[in-house]
């Protein structure tokens, strides 16, 4: 059987690690499960110096070095790249996840040493690609679901087909990770004082996908939203509204936390799932309520008021939606040990919230702050500046909520991720901010907490960074000032149609 090294790239460098990458931890599990010899180098978790990287390509004879992760863990993905081949030159380098699905042709031509891309869902094409491997069978041509290399070219396969029942898929392999070491001591979040006493907790998640279209957002080519189609005689991925909603059952999410209890002692669990609510809404309203009878049924609800080790049950959190959750939910929820709710509620601006996809508007975005606090769960708000359509009386209107409700936010600025309908909106108005140089955008990328490529047709990158400021401070004086003073203009980006994005669900 292939003997496999599966490298995890450092993400969001300027904080400690606390995120157990779920992804490669399941891909690690269906190789195990397949035969194969699977080990990991979990550079995020190390946080070593990046030549570390060669003496894990050296401790082996590897078939196979695989590496993968969201768009921001690019620059560490293309410095391993090239410390894999120039240690390992025969080892298979197979790379996977949002970076290299977003942009497929883009990063086999940027990256150069990848191999075999894994384009979208990775859980049946790579069993398939080791298999492949581990059978000298290096003919790619109808392997579904990957990108690869004639010569130099890249060559883009048909998509595979998603896994029909999340159930058959094993849990994580926790253990190849450095829990005790690493992950397990960053457990604490200042999210909630349930969260922030957490002493062992380790994520889960329920579901793939979401329903919704937010202009913003992008399900990883892994929900139905990524078909690969032929134009001028290459194939490229084109995203749509397409969803392919699926959920584990109830009982598979109980199963998985009751293990992670026994064998890590776990006291929280975070659901790392998209949007917790619009599955529900897709289940006909019953899945949460299932899930919290059922964390009740196995004993796992915490006693409110305990917390860390001492505490029998599990206290847990994830990601609502302002129009989509009910009360007796919510209700439910605390009761089953929910401790805080993310809501991406981004803007209180009645037009920008019409264009966003989200499908919510301002009276609910007001309305679920103070319902969910109601509850006992904490909501946890995020706020946006810079969306294309923003204006002074859409940062008014934005202000004028945060004063209502009592909230101090600094918001995040809109930021065109790739795979997102602004990104490939927006891609060449990108570019041209970045003197024509895709990748220098991509490099750039990190947090939306700083100013990369803006989109906002009204406002410069440095007027937002003011404007980020009045936001936080509230400070509808200046914002006035500000108005007075500036001139009319033209629309400082535009966007334009992409042969990688189709706004229908097919
Ligand atoms: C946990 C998480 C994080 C963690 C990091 C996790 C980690 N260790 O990498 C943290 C909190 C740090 C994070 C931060 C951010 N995140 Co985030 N995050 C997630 C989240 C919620 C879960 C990821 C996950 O585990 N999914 C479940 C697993 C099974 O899916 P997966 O990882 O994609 O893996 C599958 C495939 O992609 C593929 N695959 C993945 N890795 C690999 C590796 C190999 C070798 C192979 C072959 C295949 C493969 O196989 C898997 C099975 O199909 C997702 C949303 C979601 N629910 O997926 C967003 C998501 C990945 N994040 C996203 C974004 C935008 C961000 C931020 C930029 C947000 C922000 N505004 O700041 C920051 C970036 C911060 C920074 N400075 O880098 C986007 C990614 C967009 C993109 N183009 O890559 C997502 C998709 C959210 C969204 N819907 O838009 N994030
Ligand atoms: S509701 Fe959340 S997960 Fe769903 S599309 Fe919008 S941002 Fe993405």
């Amino acid at each position: 059987m292939a003997k496999v090294l599966i490298i995890n790239p450092v993400v969001r460098e300027e904080d400690v690690p606390r995120h157990i990458p779920y992804g490669e931890a399941m891909l690690a599990a269906i190789a195990i499960q397949q035969g194969h010899q699977v080990a990991v180098y979990d550079a995020n978790a190390w946080r070593q110096p990046i030549s570390k990287v060669a003496d894990a390509c050296k401790a082996d004879d590897w078939d196979a070095i695989c590496i993968g992760g969201l768009t921001t863990t690019y620059n560490c993905i293309k410095q391993c790249c090239k410390i894999i081949k120039a240690t390992s030159p025969k080892s298979v380098l197979i790379a996977g996840g949002g970076f290299l699905t977003s942009m497929p042709q883009e990063i086999m031509e940027f990256i150069p040493e990848i191999d075999i891309g894994i384009v979208g869902e990775a859980f049946n094409s790579f069993p398939t690609v080791l298999k492949q491997i581990d059978e000298h069978d290096l003919d790619w041509t109808g392997t579904r679901g990957i990108i690869y290399r004639d010569g130099h070219f890249p060559i883009l396969n048909d998509a595979v087909v998603l896994v029909n029942n999340l159930d058959n898929l094993p849990h994580p392999a926790w253990h190849l990770f450095p829990l005790e070491e690493v992950y397990l001591k960053n457990s604490s979040s200042l999210y909630s004082e349930d969260a922030y006493h957490a002493k062992r907790r380790i994520d889960i998640n329920g579901s793939f996908g979401c329903s919704l279209v937010c202009r913003y957002c992008w399900h990883l080519g892994t929900t139905g939203d990524m078909r690969i189609e032929p134009n001028n005689g290459q194939n490229e991925v084109v995203f749509s509204f397409g969803r392919d909603i699926r959920y584990h059952s109830p009982d598979y999410i109980i199963d998985m936390v009751t293990v992670l209890k026994k064998k890590y002692k776990i006291d929280f669990a975070n659901f790392l799932d998209e949007n917790l609510m619009t599955m529900h809404t897709a289940s006909g309203k019953k899945w949460l309520f299932e899930i919290c009878e059922a964390w009740e049924k196995a004993g796992l609800v915490p006693v409110r008021g305990k917390s860390g080790t001492d505490q029998p049950g599990i206290y847990w959190s994830g990601t609502s939606h302002a129009s989509l959750y009910t009360t007796d939910l919510l209700d439910a929820m605390y009761e089953a040990g929910c401790t805080h709710l993310v809501y991406g509620l981004e803007s209180f601006d009645p037009k920008i919230l019409k264009k966003l996809g989200k499908g919510t508007n301002r009276a609910n975005n007001i309305r679920s702050v103070i319902e969910t606090m109601q509850s006992g769960i904490i909501p946890v708000p995020n706020i946006i500046i810079g969306f294309p359509e923003e204006t002074f009386d859409s940062i008014r209107n934005t202000i004028s909520a945060l004063v209502e409700l009592g909230i101090h936010a600094k918001p995040h600025f809109a930021t065109a991720y790739p795979g997102s309908e602004w990104y490939y909106n927006y891609k060449q108005s990108i570019i041209d901010q970045y003197d024509g140089s895709l990748e220098t955008y991509i490099e750039d990328l990190g947090d939306a907490t700083k100013i990369t490529g803006t989109i906002s047709h009204n406002f410069t990158g440095v007027e937002l960074l003011g404007l980020q400021e009045i936001v936080a401070t509230r400070n509808l004086r200046l914002l006035d000032q500000y108005e007075a003073a500036h001139a009319p203009r033209s629309a400082l980006v535009l966007p334009q149609p992409s042969i990688n994005f189709r706004a229908s669900k097919h």
